[in-house]
């Protein structure tokens, strides 16, 4: 018979804001509270945001922006919706300087009475096209300072995502599940619902050093370039005794993401011959993908190079994406190697 104490609840659950609060406690007195306080809006948005996946098909949220409903009034598509929430929490919170959304064309430059010294670059709702189909969707941030001395410009965001001091998305699925790194290790915290509080759930996750599967659209396989195409290959016909990978895509980065942090393996979105640049946005996916892939002691390459030492020259421009597992990340690395060393 199980023993009493096995079976009680826990009555210790630590929340996101007392993990996020005694994590920059430890900064004494370098800590003000802000980014505290800017995280504590993120999870308020993410929040907001769960509960409009939750009921989009019964309140006609899915669909295009720009219809009206049968009572005149215009429909928002969810990422519409899910970026205004962003967009006015952030606002409110009194603590940014700069936002950068996948939903806007431009920067938002903070007006001085709500100003802070931060930047949130940011995809509401990623994965769209999963939407209408109720498949994992999430919300991807990443935080940088402004610079000393800067008002809060474009160029405070046109930096490499290595000088991020935070990163972390919110995967909407059969609950919802915030993964954050402010730097020192990752920490996923899933929503309990009857709480309304993100409660630890995943401390210090960290990525095998090698996993069994592998995440690419291979549809886009006769546009891939030769490394990619070998890897592939070396991976789906290895000598005996290595077994193939298995082979899993949801095409929600937020999703494949995820479930590699958790199992390992690799996940790619390579460029190739018909987008040169590949697909993911390199600011708002990328960079926050990268950052808690390494913080979880992980790669994240472009094939050639660190993603997170690339200077941005433009907030919504691509970069090609390979990331995950250090001996997976580091097998594909080799062709882009051969290939180099051979041409
Ligand atoms: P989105 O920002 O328009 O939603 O596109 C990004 C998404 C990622 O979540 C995912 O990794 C990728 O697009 C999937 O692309 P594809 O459908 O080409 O495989
Ligand atoms: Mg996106």
């Amino acid at each position: 018979m199980a023993s009493v104490t096995e079976e009680r609840p826990s009555v210790d659950l630590i929340t996101l804001t007392r993990h996020v609060l005694h994590d920059q406690m430890r900064l004494g007195a370098a800590a003000t509270g802000d980014l505290t306080l800017l995280l504590t809006a993120i999870q308020v948005t993410s929040k907001f945001i769960a509960t409009n996946v939750r009921k989009a098909r019964l309140i006609n949220l899915v669909g295009l922006a720009g219809e009206t409903n049968v009572q005149g009034e215009e429909q928002k598509k969810l990422d519409v919706l899910s970026n205004d929430i962003m967009v006015n929490a952030l606002r409110a919170s009194g603590k940014t300087a700069v936002l950068v959304s996948e939903e806007l064309e431009d920067a938002i430059i903070i007006e001085e009475k709500n100003r802070g010294k931060y930047c949130v670059v940011f995809d509401p709702l990623d994965g769209s096209s999963n939407i209408d189909a109720g498949v994992n969707i999430g919300t991807i941030f990443g935080i940088y300072g402004i610079r000393p001395d800067s008002t809060g410009t474009i160029e405070d965001v046109l930096r490499p995502g290595r000088e991020m001091v935070a990163a972390g998305y919110t995967m909407y699925g059969s609950s919802a599940n915030l993964v954050l790194s402010t730097g020192s290790g990752v920490n996923g915290y899933t929503l309990d619902n009857a709480l309304g509080e993100f409660i630890l759930t995943h401390p210090d996750i960290q990525i095998p050093a090698r996993g069994k599967i592998y995440s690419f659209n291979e549809g886009n396989s006769m546009y891939f370039h030769q490394p990619v195409t070998d890897y592939l290959k070396s991976i789906k016909f290895p000598a005996a005794p290595k077994k193939p990978y298995s082979a899993r895509y949801i095409g929600s980065m937020v999703a494949d993401v995820h479930r590699t942090l958790l199992y390992g393996g690799i996940f790619g979105y390579p460029d190739d011959k018909k987008s040169k640049s590949g697909k993911l946005r390199l600011l708002y996916e990328a960079f926050p993908m990268a950052f808690l892939t390494e913080q979880a002691g992980g790669i994240a390459t472009t094939g050639t190079k660190r993603i997170l030492d690339i200077v941005p020259t433009s907030i919504h421009e691509r970069c090609p994406v390979f990331l995950g597992s250090k001996d997976d990340v580091q097998d594909l690395m080799k062709f882009y190697q051969e290939a180099a060393a051979s041409s």
